[in-house]
C-alpha cells in the first residue's frame, strides 16, 4: 500500500522540476508508515511529533509548506479506496473519520511548525541596527515590531506589539507598509497578516494617543493607519487577515480592506468611533458597505458592540470561521492555493474591484456639506471627552455638544 501511495505521489507530481531528494522519499515513507501505525492504534497522536520534525527540516530546506502537506491528501486517497473496498456501513465511516482526523492532525502540525519557525524570532524585517525597546524580556519581540516571513509564496506578517495591543500608530503602519513593500520585491503571491501567538487582541485599532486633538481631521488622507489601509487595498496580490483575537475600530477597516477573513471562534469585530465622538471619514465608509449590508454597517457603528465571530461569519464580515487550532493551517492554505494561480489575473481582478467598489461619483457641494458636519464634530468637546476618557481609563460622558 505503501508502494501505491508513493507511485500515486509521483504520478500526481509530474509538474515538478527535479524528483524528490532521496532524503524526502524516505521522510514520505516514514509518514505513510506512521499514519497507518495511527491507523491500527486509532490515534493521530502518533503522527504530530514526526510531522513537526519533517516540517522543521523542510522549512530549513525552502521546501514549500502545500509540498510538505502533500503526501497526506496522497496517501488517505490511497486509504480511503482500500478502507471502502473492505469495509461498509458504520464501521466504514468510523474508519474514513479516523484517517481525515489522522491526516488533519499531520497537517496541521506541520502548518504549526512553519508558522513558529516563520515567527520565531524578531528578525525579520528589523533594520540591523535598530535597537530592541528597553524592557522586553529574553526571548520576547521588542515593541513595535512588524514580523515578516515567506513560507514558499506565502508572505506573512505578523503585528506584536504586545503592550499596546498592536494599536497601529506612525510606526506600526510604516512597518507593515515597509513589509509589504518588501515582500512585494520579493514576488510572493499571497500575504497573510496576523497577530503573534498567544495575542488574544489581534489589533486595538487607531493609536488613540496619536489622534489629533481636535481642529483637524483625525482620519485625514495622511493618517499612518489610513495610509497602511491603502497599502493594503492596492497590494497586487492577495491579502488574507487571519484573526485570532478581537479586532477595535480602525484595525476592523484594516481587516475589511484584506481581500478576505479567516477567523477563529476567540475573534470579535468593534467599530468604535461612537466611543471617541469621532467622526468616521467617508472612505472608511466606504470600505464598509462594499462589504456590508447598510443595516448592519448601523448597528456596528451606532452600538460600537463587539460582534463574535459565529454573528460575524453569518453577516458575513469574514470568509470563514474555523477551529483555532485549525486557523493557522486553514489560512496558509487557502493562501498557498491562491499562490497558485494567475498572479496577473488576480492582479488587474483585485484592482478592477478596488476601483468598482471605492469610487462613488459624489457632487462636489455634497462631498463639502458633508466634510463640514465632520469638522463639526471633530471640533467638538465630545471629541476631546471621548480622547480624555479614554487616556484616563474611565468612561465618556458625552453632551451632543
Ligand atoms: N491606542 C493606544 N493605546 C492603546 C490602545 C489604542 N487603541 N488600545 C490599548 N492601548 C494601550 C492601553 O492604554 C494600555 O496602555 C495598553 O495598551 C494595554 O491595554 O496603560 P498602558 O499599559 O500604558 P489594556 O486596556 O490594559 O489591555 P486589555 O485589558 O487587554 O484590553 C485590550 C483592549 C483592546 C480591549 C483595550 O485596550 C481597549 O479597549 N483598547 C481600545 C480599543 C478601541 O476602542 N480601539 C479603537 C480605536 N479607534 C479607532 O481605531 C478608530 C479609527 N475610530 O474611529 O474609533
Amino acid at each position: 500500500m505503501i508502494d501505491e501511495a508513493v507511485a500515486a505521489l509521483m504520478h500526481g507530481d509530474q509538474t515538478r522540476q527535479s524528483p524528490l531528494p532521496d532524503g524526502r522519499r524516505r521522510e514520505v515513507r516514514q509518514l505513510f508508515r506512521l499514519v497507518l501505525r495511527c491507523v491500527r492504534a486509532g490515534s493521530a497522536k502518533p503522527i504530530i511529533r514526526p510531522s513537526e520534525q519533517i516540517a522543521a527540516h523542510s522549512f530549513a530546506a525552502g521546501i514549500d509548506l502545500a509540498e510538505v502537506q502533500g503526501p497526506f491528501t496522497v496517501l488517505a486517497e490511497v486509504l480511503w479506496r482500500q478502507l471502502a473496498s473492505a469495509l461498509a456501513g458504520e464501521q466504514l465511516v468510523q474508519a474514513l473519520g479516523l484517517l481525515t482526523a489522522i491526516t488533519g492532525a499531520g497537517k496541521d502540525a506541520m502548518a504549526r511548525t512553519y508558522v513558529a519557525l516563520a515567527t520565531r524570532d524578531c528578525e525579520g524585517e528589523q533594520p540591523a541596527d535598530e535597537p530592541e525597546a528597553a524592557g522586553a524580556e529574553s526571548g520576547d519581540c521588542p515593541q513595535g515590531v512588524v514580523l515578516t516571513d515567506v513560507v514558499g509564496q506565502v508572505g506573512i506578517i505578523t503585528l506584536a506589539d504586545r503592550d499596546k495591543r498592536n494599536a497601529i500608530g506612525a510606526e506600526m503602519a510604516s512597518r507593515v507598509i515597509a513589509a509589504l513593500e518588501s515582500l512585494r520585491t520579493r514576488q510572493v503571491r499571497a500575504i497573510v497578516l496576523r497577530a503573534a501567538p498567544g495575542m488574544d487582541v489581534w489589533s486595538a485599532g487607531h493609536d488613540i494617543g496619536e489622534l489629533p486633538p481636535g481642529k483637524r481631521d483625525p482620519l485625514g488622507y495622511d493618517d499612518p493607519l489610513e495610509e497602511l489601509i491603502r497599502a493594503v487595498r492596492t497590494f497586487p496580490a492577495p491579502v488574507v487577515a487571519m484573526v485570532h483575537g478581537t479586532v477595535w475600530g480602525g484595525a476592523l477597516d484594516l481587516v475589511l480592506s484584506c481581500d478576505l477573513a479567516v477567523a477563529d471562534e476567540t475573534a470579535s469585530f468593534a467599530i468604535t468611533p461612537a466611543n471617541l465622538g469621532l467622526p468616521y471619514n467617508i472612505t472608511g465608509l466606504l470600505h464598509f458597505q462594499g462589504r456590508l449590508p447598510i443595516n448592519v454597517i448601523k448597528e456596528m457603528f451606532f452600538t460600537a458592540a463587539p460582534i463574535h465571530a459565529r454573528k460575524a461569519r453569518e453577516w458575513p464580515l469574514i470568509n470563514h470561521l474555523v477551529p483555532w487550532d485549525r486557523l493557522e493551517s486553514f489560512t496558509l492554505e487557502l493562501a498557498a492555493t491562491m499562490a497558485t494561480k494567475s498572479p496577473l489575473a488576480i492582479a488587474v481582478i483585485k484592482e478592477q474591484l478596488r476601483v468598482l467598489s471605492d469610487y462613488q461619483p459624489i457632487a462636489a457641494e455634497v462631498y463639502e456639506r458633508v466634510q463640514g458636519l465632520r469638522r463639526q464634530a471633530y471640533d467638538s468637546g465630545d471629541y476631546l471627552e471621548g480622547l480624555e476618557a479614554f487616556a484616563q481609563k474611565r468612561q465618556p460622558i458625552f453632551r451632543g455638544t
